[in-house]
């Protein structure tokens, strides 16, 4: 054992994971702080993935019946559990994703937001009353439970993205499927362990209520094609969207998609350079560039362009690069090898387009042979050339020039996603062109903070090639239920819509 596995079986003993839960299986799990092995877990069969769904449909059908703010009380007691389990789920979160433990916290925290949120909610799944033409006539609408949510999620956020779904759906009453990475796993079996020890204080939900699927794509594929999946969320790449998206639509299924984002921030001449810079750092190597917010592409007035690059890059030579369980570490390992392939090939293309590059190399190697730990990359582009406009999921940062304001926003907006963006101005007539209608085309625009960070209060997600999906906040929670639209005839009369007539 290395000095990192070690730390496991601790932790999930007190996550309250038994070790024949991720022991004697075929599913290899490493942790990718040093490439030792955290696990070996038993994949579910296709069979087993239509009877999981097809029990937690039982579930929700029961579930359905329970008054809402009743099923608020389930969430209210899995944030207690959260609460109490943070400090071991956040460094479990570490160990299985290499976070930093800061942020390991912090996806905890993300859950307890959410869970917080969703009690409230489970008092406020208000329908509108609406005026009918017709007289004695009254028109509503309701929103019931939609049926089992199905839930893919990425091995970048391991536990928040099934939180902000799970605690949603559950106050919403539907039941949970849910299908993490396979590169994550581990902290999955501990949130599921964590959910059945709400629902027994809780008393008397239905089993199979919330139903985890381990294994790799075929067990996705089960999911994402079975017919009573009522909703897919799924978060991860536009390629796996561009899977999931279209099969859940020929069996007229909903989906709800948060795939790929290109997240870009403009610097204007009269941004606070301070500001910026620290804004900047957070959102492009926190995660270690592994986010769908992180910032990839810096769009710089070419008169703060050169400061701001060397500031930059005189912070970037001071990150403290190294295991994300250490205090004062804000940059841990890339999640595996191929992250790390990917992110040369990309350093080797942007070259091949003009760019000149800083930074990304591996380092690290002869302490941790099987870890990929790289210095984050910041790039100078001639223009936003193919490589640029494409996700590489690793901390690369480029950097491009602008004259004109709107050559900024039109250079923002000229890649195939549309996720997150930011702007650092002091000029209101900048920040609020950039909010416009004819400003950011992204789900999200910040102004004076960066791409990534969002809170749990807003709606969550992006436009185009992201998938138009809104997760967590706001009024996200519609995609969770079904409207029924209801026409209530008061009256000793029958008078039809439009003026229509038909009496014999
Ligand atoms: C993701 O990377 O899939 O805004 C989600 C953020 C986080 C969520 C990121 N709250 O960075």
């Amino acid at each position: 054992m290395s000095t990192v596995n070690a730390l496991l079986p601790p932790l999930m003993q007190r996550l309250g994971v038994v070790p024949s839960a991720y022991t004697g299986g075929t599913l290899r799990v490493t942790s990718p702080i040093d490439g030792s092995e955290l696990g070996c877990l038993a994949p579910h069969s296709a069979q087993q993935v239509q009877q999981l769904v097809d029990a937690a449909h039982q579930a929700f059908l029961s579930w359905r019946k329970t008054p809402a703010p009743r099923r608020g009380e389930l969430i209210r007691l899995l944030s207690e559990e959260l609460r109490l389990a943070k400090n071991d789920l956040g460094q479990l979160v570490s160990l299985e994703a290499g976070k930093i433990l800061s942020e390991g916290l912090g996806e905890v925290q993300e859950m307890i937001d959410i869970c917080d949120f969703a009690v409230g909610l489970s008092r406020q799944l208000y329908g509108l009353t609406i005026a009918s033409e017709r007289a004695g006539h009254r028109m509503m609408e309701s929103w019931h439970p939609l049926g089992v949510v199905g839930v893919i999620s990425a091995f970048n956020f391991p536990v928040a993205v099934w939180s902000w779904n799970t605690a949603l759906a559950i106050v919403c009453g539907d039941a949970v499927v849910w299908k993490p990475s396979e590169k994550t796993p581990l902290t999955a079996l501990a949130c599921q362990a964590l959910f059945e020890r709400a629902a027994q204080r809780f008393g008397d939900a239905p089993p199979a209520l919330s139903q985890l699927l381990i294994g790799t794509r075929e067990v996705g594929e089960a999911l994402v094609n079975h017919p009573k999946a009522a909703l897919i969320s799924a978060t991860g790449s536009t390629r796996m969207g561009r899977e999931v998206g279209p099969n859940v639509a020929r069996r007229f299924g909903r989906s709800l998609l948060e795939l790929g984002g290109n997240n870009a921030v403009i610097i204007t001449p009269s941004a606070d350079l301070d500001l910026t810079v620290r804004g900047i750092l957070f959102a492009a190597v926190g995660t270690a560039g592994q986010r769908c917010t992180t910032t990839r592409r810096l769009i710089v007035h070419h008169n703060v362009r050169q400061v701001l690059t060397e500031r930059l890059k005189q912070s970037y030579l001071a990150l403290p690069i190294g295991n994300p369980l250490t205090a004062g570490t804000l940059v841990g390992p890339l999640i595996d090898r191929a992250a790390f392939e990917g992110m040369q090939q990309a350093l080797a293309q942007a070259r091949q387009e003009g760019g000149q590059v800083f930074g990304g190399e591996r380092v690290l190697a002869d302490q941790f042979p099987d870890a990929y730990y790289v210095k984050p990359a910041i790039v100078a582009m001639p223009t936003q050339t193919e490589v640029v406009r494409h996700e590489t999921f690793a901390p690369i940062l480029y950097i491009m020039g602008y004259t004109h304001f709107e050559e900024a926003v039109a250079m923002q907006n000229d890649v195939p996603q549309g996720l997150s963006s930011a702007i650092f101005s002091n000029d209101l007539r900048e920040t609020e062109a950039f909010l416009s209608a004819s400003g950011s085309d992204c789900g999200i625009a910040n102004v004076n903070i960066g791409t990534s960070g969002a809170e749990i209060g807003g709606a969550f997600g992006g436009e185009k090639e992201t998938g138009g999906g809104r997760e967590s906040g706001s009024d996200a929670w519609r995609a969770y239920m079904r409207r029924a639209t209801n026409t209530i005839n008061y009256s000793k009369e029958l008078p039809l819509a439009q003026g229509v007539r038909f009496e014999v």
